[in-house]
């Protein structure tokens, strides 16, 4: 017996389309404290989109083996110096890793591990990114159009937002002399 596919992705768009799809949208307004400057976030139009998430979730949240597949679109636009991103998070089970791969646009994926050393990988159409477990990850528009960014993740391995709304990421990604420029952030540094 053959059977029609009970999900497609849009190979061009990332646009998934099929039963078991939990549509999220962030707003500028539900970003408050992600942003360094954050007089200028609240002074913008609290509606605008920052970044949408499209997943698929064919098996309950925490599905020992289970697997979720999604697409991430992050707005291009800036809080004063700093690119549109994601809030950004751990994974609540540590050990889980997960796939990103580049779809749509330019951006970077900004990575920081429980050390809190922070990098990045460039993110374009076609690029693939290997998230270990262990380490902290957003995504960050450079360019001048929505990002488009696949996602596959275990489907026990939770988020966990906390630790990044506590104590940020250890660099921000902004935009320098026209070009992205990942800077440390001194103010995490540990006092003496
Ligand atoms: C992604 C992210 C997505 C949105 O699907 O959830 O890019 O970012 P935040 O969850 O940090 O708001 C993923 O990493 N899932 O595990
Ligand atoms: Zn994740």
């Amino acid at each position: 017996m053959l059977l029609a596919p009970p999900f497609r992705v849009d190979l061009q768009s990332g646009v998934l389309s099929g039963e078991h799809l939990i549509h999220s949208v962030r707003r500028l307004g539900a970003l408050g404290g992600c942003f360094e400057e954050e007089s200028v976030r609240a002074a913008m139009d609290q509606d605008r989109v920052v970044y949408r998430v499209s997943a698929l979730m064919p098996v309950k949240d925490g599905t020992p083996g289970g697997l979720f597949f999604g697409t991430s679109f992050v707005e291009p636009g800036r809080v004063g110096a700093e690119y549109f991103m994601t809030k950004g998070h751990f994974h609540q089970q540590r050990d889980s890793a997960e796939y990103y791969w580049g779809i749509q646009g330019e951006g970077v994926l900004i990575l920081m591990d429980e050390q809190r050393r922070c990098w990045g990988e460039t993110v374009s159409p076609g690029s693939l990114h290997y998230i270990p477990g262990r380490v902290a990850h957003r995504l960050a528009n450079t360019g001048e159009v929505t990002l488009v960014v696949g996602a596959c993740w275990p489907a026990d391995a939770g988020h966990d937002y906390a630790s990044i709304a506590e104590q940020g990421f250890s660099a921000r990604l902004k935009c320098v002399s026209g070009k992205p420029a990942l800077i440390p952030q001194e103010c995490d540094e540990p006092s003496p």
